[in-house]
C-alpha cells in the first residue's frame, strides 16, 4: 500500500513539476538574466506555519524583499502544500521551485551521503560546537555539498533546528526500554537501521500522520526537536518526554543549480548575502523556539525526563556500529565521516577545553 501511495505521489509530483516548470523557468530565466528585472522565488519548506523552517523562510522573504525594494519577491510554501518532503526535493531538482528547505531525514535515497546527518550521537551535546561545525566543516560544506550538486541542487547552508527529543507512552532511559517500541522515524534507511539496532521497531510515516498514529497507537513514540513536538500537540497523546540530546535536527537550504547559475551575478550575490544573514539569525531563533517549547512542556502534565550522561553513554555505545554502516554507503561517505568526526573533536576541544 505504502509503495502504491508513493508511486501515485511520485506521478503527482512529476505532473505538477512539468506544469510548473513549463510556465516558470523560461519566464524567470529570461527575466533573471536581464539585470534589475522582477524575480519571484518559490520557496518551499517541510513544516507548518510558525515552525522553525517557516520562520526561516519568512525571514528570508523579509530580508531579500527589503534589500531589493521588492524587485526580488518570495512566495513561501508551507509543508504539504507542494507535496511531501520527498516531493519538494524532486520539484527542486526539476526546477519547478527555486528554493527549498529539505531535511536529510528524507533525502537518503536520493543522496545516500546525506545520511551522515542521521547518525545518532555523532554530533556534540553542545549546540555551540554543532553550530561551529555546521558553518565551518569541510566534510559537509565541501565533500557532502558536492554530492548535492551531483543531483543538480546547490546547498547554501546546513543548519540546525534544535536537539532531538524522544516522546513515548513509557519511560525510555535504558536501551532495553526500547525493545519492541514502534518508534516513528523519517524514512531514511540509516535512521531505520539505527532504531532497529537499539531494539525498537522503526515505523516510517510522513510528518502529517504522526499525531493520528500516536493517538490511535499505530506508533508508540517518535523523535523530533521540542518546538515540533509542542507545536504538533504530540504531548496530548504521549506520557513521557525524554531529553536525550541523542541527536540534533539538521536541515539544509538549497536552490536549483541551473536556475541559480542562470541568474545575473548581482542577483546571485544578493541572494547569498540574504541567506547568510538569515542563517546566522536562525541559530538564536531556534534557541528561542526551544525555550518557548520547554516552558509549554513544563506547563503540560507530561513527565519530562533528562537522561544522565551514563544513560546517554549506554545508547551511544550501542549506536557506534551505525557509523560503519554509513561508511559502507560509498568511498565518499567513508571520507565524509572520517573528516567530520575529526572536525567535531577539534571544535569540542576549541570550545569546551
Ligand atoms: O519529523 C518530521 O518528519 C518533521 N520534523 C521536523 C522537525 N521538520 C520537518 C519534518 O518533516
Amino acid at each position: 500500500m505504502f509503495r502504491k501511495k508513493r508511486f501515485y505521489l511520485f506521478v503527482f509530483t512529476v505532473v505538477i513539476s512539468v506544469v510548473l516548470a513549463a510556465c516558470s523557468n523560461d519566464r524567470i530565466r529570461s527575466e533573471a538574466s536581464t539585470d534589475g528585472e522582477e524575480i519571484t522565488l518559490k520557496f518551499a519548506h517541510e513544516e507548518g506555519q510558525g515552525d522553525v523552517q517557516d520562520l526561516y523562510a519568512n525571514k528570508f522573504k523579509e530580508v531579500i524583499e527589503e534589500k531589493t525594494n521588492g524587485r526580488i519577491k518570495v512566495d513561501v510554501y508551507t509543508g504539504g502544500t507542494l507535496g511531501t518532503s520527498i516531493d519538494i526535493l524532486h520539484s527542486l531538482q526539476t526546477g519547478a521551485i527555486e528554493l527549498a528547505i529539505t531535511s536529510p531525514g528524507f533525502s537518503g535515497d536520493v543522496i545516500p551521503e546525506s545520511q551522515i546527518m542521521s547518525i545518532p550521537f555523532l554530533f556534540s551535546d553542545n549546540l555551540e560546537v554543532n553550530k561551529k561545525v555546521l558553518q565551518e566543516s569541510e566534510a559537509l560544506n565541501g565533500l557532502l555539498a558536492d554530492k548535492y550538486e551531483e543531483i543538480g541542487v546547490i546547498p547554501f547552508h546546513f543548519w540546525l533546528e534544535g536537539f532531538m527529543y524522544w516522546t513515548a507512552n513509557q519511560e525510555i532511559t535504558a536501551p532495553e526500554d526500547m525493545n519492541g517500541i514502534k518508534m516513528r522515524t523519517m524514512p531514511t534507511n540509516l535512521i531505520i537501521r539505527s532504531y532497529e539496532h537499539l531494539g525498537a521497531t522503526p515505523t516510517t510515516t510522513d510528518s502529517g500522520e504522526i499525531y493520528t498514529m500516536l493517538q490511535t497507537n499505530g506508533i508508540d513514540g517518535q523523535e523530533n526537536p521540542l518546538f515540533y513536538i509542542v507545536n504538533g500537540n504530540f504531548l496530548e497523546v504521549q506520557d513521557y518526554l525524554m531529553d536525550t540530546k541523542h541527536h540534533i535536527y539538521t536541515t539544509v537550504t538549497v536552490t536549483n543549480q541551473e536556475f541559480f547559475e542562470g541568474l545575473a551575478k548581482e542577483d546571485q550575490q544578493i541572494i547569498e548575502e540574504a541567506i547568510d544573514e538569515v542563517n546566522d539569525w536562525s541559530f538564536d531563533m531556534q534557541e528561542e523556539e526551544a525555550e518557548k517549547a520547554l516552558k509549554k512542556a513544563k506547563e503540560d502534565d507530561i513527565e519530562i525526563i533528562e537522561l544522565t550522561s551514563e544513560q546517554r553513554e549506554a545508547f551511544e555505545e550501542l549506536s557506534l556500529p551505525i557509523r560503519e554502516v554509513y561508511g559502507e554507503e560509498s568511498n565518499d561517505a567513508k571520507a565524509i565521516i572520517e573528516m567530520l568526526e575529526k572536525e567535531i573533536k577539534e571544535a569540542e576541544a576549541d570550545l569546551t577545553e
